[in-house]
């Protein structure tokens, strides 16, 4: 068979996506074809008019799916073709099938059902039986089969296919290349769609699962030698913590690939022996959750049980070990306040954060954290999901446009710690100036801090004008998007 992926490239940045790029891998072991492309009508056409596929693939979040199936209905109505639509939008929405221009959809892990389904359609099987898959019916809507079990053994799985994006210079020409270490994150934060993922798997095996050291270091080796990476962004929703296994990947990735990396974790994972580890392995930057600087909140409504202090201890730890803290911070939160998320920004500056960006707190369907504002009248029926957490968020929460201010300058305050007494002022300054300063910083700490490996001027200079387009683009697009 042959499948299109369509894929939303421009939300993407450089880092391609690694759920497309796993599958495609697998569809190509079972000798199908596979090619991408991003998610424009013309291009799509183009696309389809030159390489026949059978199948239109769509991989979608919950931000995403809107302006993807727009798309892909523009397209079906022109050309006949069978679409397929699956990603976390589908695992936790399976109702949306319903929708005219979808014909199948996928829940959860897709790299075994997905090609047992092309293998299927190929041999002229009936494939009502794949596992995951979610059809249209004429009885009660829709019909849901079962899950099939989490892959157990990582280490199963082929390497994600990095040639399929080799027409998008922009991931397949990239420095820093993506690599998951592991599937699943232990915790369930209310913000985050990982208590859902668990309770939908619920008793079907393991949900955190681990890929064996050699496994993922030789995948780091091929993207050093032949696709030329000088960096590694492990995507983990939290980085590997077993003493074991940590400390043989210290061992094994700086002898064998040697190349700077950064990575998410939790600061109550981070150990004397896990940081040490990470240091020694070539770990330049963790990207770790603060959320915020209340510790009521923080437990009551994030579900996040750790104090401002050990927080503290442990920035101490990770930055005495050369590693730098680049925070990730919630403002707006319901329950919240505009001083209590001034007192996020003073934990920043307590734990002396290398950089510290602030998002809108954005309460998604299916979340916990939705459920709670809902239950409090926080929420409006008709809200509608922003494409990110940089987007005007539909939370009713008291002095907005300050706390809308407060995120844009959040990174300055935490870095410029002076600032802090005169914030009241800063506070009354007009947006614009606050977003260039805040821009400038920003692209300057995603160099230092996280980008660090030896940059050409070449790939400097793309990398400073990709920036900037995002930001000029977002702007337009919030700016739209708020009338
Ligand atoms: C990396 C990442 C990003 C990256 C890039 C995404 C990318 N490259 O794909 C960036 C930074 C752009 C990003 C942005 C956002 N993200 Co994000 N992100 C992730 C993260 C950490 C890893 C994604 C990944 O590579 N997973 C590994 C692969 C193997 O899994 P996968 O992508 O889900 O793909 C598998 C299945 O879903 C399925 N599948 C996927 N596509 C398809 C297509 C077909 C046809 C089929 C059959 C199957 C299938 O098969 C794949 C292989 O098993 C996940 C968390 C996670 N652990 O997955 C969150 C996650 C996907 N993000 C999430 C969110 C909410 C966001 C943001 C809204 C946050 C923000 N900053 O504002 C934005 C939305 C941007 C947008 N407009 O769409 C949520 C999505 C929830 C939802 N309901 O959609 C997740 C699940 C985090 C969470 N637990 O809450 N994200
Ligand atoms: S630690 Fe991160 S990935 Fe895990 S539940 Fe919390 S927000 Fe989600």
């Amino acid at each position: 068979m042959k499948v299109l992926f369509v894929v939303n490239v421009e939300d993407l940045g450089f880092e391609e996506p690694l759920g497309v790029s796993y599958l495609s891998a697998m569809c190509k072991m079972n000798n199908h074809s596979v090619y991408a492309v991003e998610n424009s009508a013309t291009k799509i056409e183009e696309k389809i008019e030159s390489v026949k596929p059978d199948l239109l693939a769509a991989s979608v979040l919950t931000p995403s799916f809107s302006y993807m199936y727009e798309t892909v209905s523009r397209v079906k109505d022109r050309v006949d073709i069978p679409t397929v639509f699956g990603g976390p939008h589908i695992t936790f929405f399976p109702e949306i099938v319903e929708r005219k221009a979808i014909d199948y959809g996928f829940m959860g892990e897709g790299e075994e059902v997905f090609t047992e389904f092309l293998n299927f359609l190929e041999e002229n099987k009936p494939i009502d039986k794949v596992d995951n898959l979610v059809v249209k019916n004429d009885r009660d809507g829709l019909t849901k089969n079962r899950l099939r079990p989490l892959v157990r053994d990582l280490d199963t799985l082929p390497f994600p296919d990095r040639e399929l994006f080799r027409d998008y210079k922009q991931f397949y020409e990239a420095d820093v290349r993506s690599v998951m270490a592991s599937r699943g994150c232990p915790y369930r934060c209310s913000y985050c769609f990982n208590k859902e993922y668990h309770k939908l798997y619920d008793g079907l095996g393991p949900k955190v699962r681990v890929r064996s050291v050699d496994n993922v270091v030789d995948e780091c080796v091929e993207l050093k030698d032949i696709y030329d990476a000088k960096m590694i962004h492990f995507f983990d929703d939290i980085f590997p913590f077993r003493d074991d296994w940590i400390e043989e990947f210290a061992d094994k990735y700086s002898r064998k690939v040697a190349l700077p990396f950064f990575t998410n974790t939790r600061f109550s994972v981070c150990s004397e022996t896990y940081v040490t580890s990470l240091s020694r392995a070539g770990c330049k930057t963790l990207l770790i959750g603060v959320e915020t600087g209340d510790e009521e909140l923080r437990e009551k409504v994030l579900w996040r049980r750790m104090s401002n202090k050990m927080m503290i201890e442990k920035a101490k730890l990770i930055q005495s070990h050369g590693i730098k803290i680049y925070t990730q911070n919630l403002v707006g939160l319901p329950f919240g306040s505009l001083a209590k998320d001034i007192e996020t920004a003073k934990l920043n500056i307590d734990l002396n954060a290398d950089f510290a960006n602030a998002y809108l707190c954005q309460a998604y369907p299916k979340t916990q954290i939705e459920k709670m504002a809902r239950e409090a009248g926080l929420i409006d029926d008709s809200y509608e999901v922003g494409r990110s957490f940089y987007y005007p968020s539909a939370l009713k929460v008291d002095n907005k446009k300050d706390i809308e201010k407060l995120r844009v300058i959040f990174a300055t305050i935490v870095n410029f710690p002076m600032l802090y007494k005169y914030l009241h002022l800063v506070l009354k300054m007009p947006m614009l100036p606050l977003r260039i300063m805040s821009s400038l910083l920003h692209g300057y700490k995603i160099r230092t801090v996280v980008l660090c490996y030896k940059m050409s001027m070449k790939v400097f200079a793309k990398n400073v004008k990709m920036f900037f387009m995002r930001r000029i683009n977002s702007v337009f697009d919030r700016e739209a998007e708020a009338k």
